[in-house]
Parts: C-alpha cells; sequence; structure tokens
C-alpha cells in the first residue's frame, strides 16, 4: 500500500537559504507550522553526507508524521528508509524508479510545461504525483526553465491527470492562486527556509491554501 500524502504546503529544502540558523531547526520550525511534505534537496552535498542528512530529517519527521521525500536520488532514498522520491525529467524513467523504491514509498515527477509532458509519457508511469512549474520567475534554482505562469499549471495539470504540486516563486501572495489553477498543494523553497520566521511563515501559507481549497 502507497504511503498516505497531503500535497498542500510541500517544503523543499535549501541549506544555503537559512542563513545563520541551523538548518535541521528550520525545518522543525516549518513542521510546527505545519508543513505537510518534506523534500530534501541539496545538489551540492555528497552521497555520504546526502545519507546523514536524509536520516536526521528522518527523525525529526518522525513524530509528526511528515513524510520525507529525496530529491534526486534513489540510492540515497533508500539508505536512509525516506519516505519517497522526486525525479526530474532527465532521471530515470518512472516505471524503472517505481521498481527499484517499491510500491510503498511515493514517487513524484517535475513536469515544465505540456509538450515535455506530451513528449515524455512513458516518463511520468508509476508516478504518484507530478511537480509542475516553475510557475512564477525564480531565483532559487538556476536553469529551472521559463515560468508557464497559472494557464501553463493549469494546461499540465489537466493534461497530465496526476495530483499537482506547483513549484516556483510561490509564496503567501500567490498560493491561492496556484490551488485556483487546479494544483493540490504548492511547493516553496525561499518563502519558508529563507524566512525570518519560518514557523509563522509555513502558518500563513497553510492558511491560504486551506482557506483557496475550502472556497473551491
Ligand atoms: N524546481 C522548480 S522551481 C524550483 C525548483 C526546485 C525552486 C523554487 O524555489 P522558490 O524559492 O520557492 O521559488
Ligand atoms: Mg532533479
Amino acid at each position: 500500500m502507497r504511503h498516505p500524502f497531503d500535497l498542500s504546503l510541500y517544503l523543499v529544502t535549501d541549506p544555503k537559504l537559512c542563513g545563520p540558523r541551523d538548518f535541521f531547526e528550520t525545518v522543525a520550525q516549518a513542521v510546527r507550522g505545519g508543513v505537510t511534505l518534506v523534500q530534501l534537496r541539496d545538489p551540492d552535498a555528497g552521497t555520504r553526507e546526502l545519507v546523514a542528512i536524509a536520516r536526521r530529517l528522518k527523525a525529526l519527521l518522525e513524530p509528526s508524521g511528515v513524510p520525507l521525500i529525496v530529491n534526486d536520488r534513489i540510492d540515497v532514498a533508500l539508505a536512509a528508509g525516506a519516505d519517497g522520491v522526486h525525479l526530474g525529467q532527465s532521471d530515470m524513467e518512472g516505471a524503472d524508479a517505481r521498481r527499484l523504491i517499491g510500491e510503498e514509498r511515493i514517487l513524484g515527477i517535475s513536469v515544465g510545461n505540456a509538450s515535455e509532458h506530451e513528449a515524455s509519457r512513458e516518463a511520468l508511469s508509476g508516478a504518484d504525483y507530478i511537480g509542475v512549474g516553475p510557475v512564477y520567475t525564480t531565483a532559487t534554482k538556476a536553469n529551472s526553465g521559463a515560468a508557464i505562469g497559472l494557464e501553463g499549471l493549469a494546461a499540465v495539470t489537466r493534461a497530465v491527470g496526476l495530483r499537482s504540486v506547483a513549484i516556483g516563486g510561490i509564496g503567501a501572495s500567490n498560493a491561492a492562486a496556484c490551488i485556483a489553477a487546479g494544483a493540490e498543494g504548492v511547493a516553496v523553497v525561499s518563502a519558508i527556509m529563507g524566512a525570518d520566521d519560518p514557523q509563522a511563515a509555513a502558518q500563513a501559507l497553510l492558511e491560504e491554501i486551506r482557506t483557496a481549497k475550502d472556497t473551491q
């Protein structure tokens, strides 16, 4: 049975955005603020370091039941006992990833735009959800592609037909619009990792998202 998950407020981590604040403390505050999923994303960390960080995050998240997803690295996810993996279009195809991670773990795959999806339908096979974006311009990820806007988000979500989480340049002021466009939740990096008060930032985002869902 697949691990249940709630895409409402999906924190994607970035240690570079915490400033002097401790990375794990930042994630702990975000969890207290109500994030519903956490993804370990750290393109600069080596394999051993990533496994160690993933283990610590898994232990930190355990009491709240918030699932841990590892970006890009199936090997790290399996070694650390994470709850899922998130892959990009240039990573392994969905069906192959599913064979490796088994039926319980969550599989997410990024989709940048509708034509990219059309070109790679097999790549999404076995996925539980898609990450769609960047919806808005973002400085957090270099080479993340052109912003696809709310129209792009709506088009991809409709075309793919899987649960979707919007990403890229999202904060409390534009989260509701992403839900209205068809996303089940929003994924954020800087709006929480870089906030002065990560707990309050998460709370404010969740409030916007829940209100948007309630009024749908
Ligand atoms: N993938 C597409 S955009 C992005 C990722 C990881 C970064 C989003 O960061 P932010 O700070 O929420 O705009
Ligand atoms: Mg990736």
